[in-house]
């Protein structure tokens, strides 16, 4: 049965390459690599080949063969030791840091990596091979990179929570796709997230709101009446950062300030202008409840917070919200007018202005560096922060003119949570929009950028908020197969082949049914 299966997949690259739409050096992956050459012949992989660690770390084989369990159906992983014939594993300190070179001959495999990542892409890359070819890998030499340093997706915990386990799921999907960056969006207006000891009342009062929104925010039907909540211990939070490293994956926390903090005003009011009694959030949009920008304790209160944050995330960048803050409050309260006053400032966009290069001296400090979204840029922004942005692509392009670093998150098409279709039919209420698989593919990150500043675009994510998504398996058919769309704008960026990308992800959806994964349906019956 495998053996036909293989000889199945075989003979689809074969008609494929007829039909004209396959390259005759072309395997069937996602992302797309950099250079493929085939010379005849296979390799046949299955779950008792070895992994040979001849250089590196153990780490990318014992993750690559936990991987393969589910696809092999075993009980047992792979072996895994220092000599012999099979799947050979080294580092090549001559190739790109996260690049590998992968080299197939009748006898066996050899990845050598830039680095521990570069090998761990080569097996991510072999996975996908394993599975659409049965085990018999094509003999030829794959060499590949990626295109930008930060491939990110964002993960918002707030709207609705997600536990441990499920958080795991999600880094599992980045991991196959290449990504290396996870944007844990953290504390929010409708739940804060992230025990923090200096202030236990964040997360024993924060954490949980007494119920929830029904409906569309624009057409609300009411509440539900059930109280919701959950957090993140410290020690969860470094098993989640452990886990997402030994996948390669960074995770930058988002903690958000001065806006988007209601559920921290909840818990600790002192952090509003007025001291105002205010609930944690249980509605959706942006809330005028937000962290006074003139008293001292506030700014206490963030360095605080963020000292904690740094000893528990190794993330240089360190992203601190700044988006969606109205100022109704700061007008009219006497402590941000008097800072204002104080320090010469002309508006309250300004005083936001001060907060956030504040911060971002405090995060310098510990050696870390500031990221945050584009609202940043029209407070004065400081040239050594990074831009996220997300209102469209204008922000990031005045960031990077101006010399900042920038990772492109437009809404069209990053913004995960919108419809994937535009009849909507069967998608149930999501917020709105329109972001199909086709959308995504065909974006250029680069657009109104020349050479030189191109060289500021660290990279590119996605965002997955999660007003209207409720539950992982939800979760995973907004990413998928969208992420894989976007892994190739993040990898393969000048390289995406619109020829192939159908009969290539006709393929990785076969692999995401053998890992478990739920996808969306839209993109494999042609619905756009
Ligand atoms: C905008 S993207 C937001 C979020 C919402 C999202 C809904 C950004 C910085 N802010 O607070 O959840 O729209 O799509």
């Amino acid at each position: 049965m495998k053996k036909f299966l293989s000889r199945i997949a075989l003979g689809a690259m074969a008609l494929l390459m007829l039909a004209g739409t396959v390259h005759a050096e072309e395997l069937l992956l996602v992302p797309q690599p950099l250079s493929t050459v085939l010379s005849g012949g296979v390799f046949k992989v299955t779950a008792k080949t070895p992994l040979i660690v001849e250089s590196g770390d153990e780490n990318p084989a014992r993750i690559f063969a936990e991987q393969m369990m589910p696809l092999f159906g075993q009980k047992k992983p792979m072996t895994i030791t220092t000599r012999g014939e099979g799947i050979r594993l080294s580092i090549d300190p001559t190739l790109e840091a996260e690049g590998y070179k992968m080299t197939t001959t009748k006898k066996g495999i050899c990845i050598s990596g830039g680095s521990e990542a570069g090998i761990f892409y080569g097996l991510q890359s072999l996975r996908q091979l394993i599975h659409t070819y049965e085990g018999c890998i094509p003999c030829g030499e794959i060499l590949d990179a990626p295109n930008f340093a930060y491939r990110g997706a964002h993960f918002d915990v707030c709207r609705h929570f997600f536990t441990v386990e499920e958080v795991k799921r999600y880094i599992d999907i980045l991991a196959a796709h290449k990504l290396n960056r996870l944007h844990w969006h953290l504390t929010d207006d409708q739940g804060w997230r992230i025990e923090i000891k200096a202030y236990p009342e964040l997360t024993e009062k924060g954490s949980m709101r007494k119920e929830t929104l029904i409906g569309h925010c624009h057409r609300p039907e009411g509440f539900d009446g059930i109280p919701y909540g959950g957090y993140y211990t410290q020690e969860q939070i470094r098993e989640v950062v452990d886990y997402a490293a030994k996948r390669y994956i960074t995770i930058i926390p988002e903690f958000e300030m001065p806006g988007h903090a209601q559920a921290a005003l909840h818990a600790l009011p002192w952090l509003g202008c007025e001291e105002q009694q205010v609930e944690v959030w249980t509605q959706w949009g942006v809330t005028p409840e937000v962290m006074c920008g003139g008293k001292e304790s506030t700014y206490q209160f963030l360095e605080t917070v963020l000292s904690e944050i740094v000893a528990l995330f190794p993330s240089e960048l360190i992203h601190i919200g700044g988006d969606e803050c109205p100022k109704e409050r700061w007008k009219v309260c006497e402590h941000c007018q008097a800072r204002m006053e104080a320090l010469g400032l002309k508006s309250e966009n300004q005083l936001q202005g001060y907060l956030i290069e504040r911060i971002e001296k405090f995060l310098n400090g510990y050696g870390r560096r500031l990221i945050g979204w584009d609202e940043i840029l029209e407070c004065g922004v400081t040239p050594t922060a990074t831009v996220m942005s997300w209102r469209g692509t204008e922000g990031g392009i005045t960031a990077a003119k101006r010399g900042n670093q920038v990772v492109m998150t437009p809404m069209e098409p990053c913004s995960f949570d919108f419809y994937q279709t535009k009849s909507q039919e069967g998608e149930g209420l999501q917020i709105g929009g329109h972001v199909s698989f086709e959308k995504v593919y065909a974006w250029d990150p680069y657009k109104g950028l020349n050479e030189e500043e191109k060289k500021y675009i660290l990279g590119v994510q996605c965002n997955l908020w999660t007003e209207y998504i409720l539950d992982m398996r939800h979760v995973e058919m907004k990413l998928l197969p969208r992420l894989a769309a976007l892994s190739e704008v993040q990898w393969a960026t000048e390289r995406r082949n619109e020829k192939s990308i159908r009969p290539r992800m006709e393929q990785l959806r076969k692999f995401y049914e053998a890992c478990g994964w739920n996808y969306a349906p839209y993109y494999f019956k042609g619905r756009e």
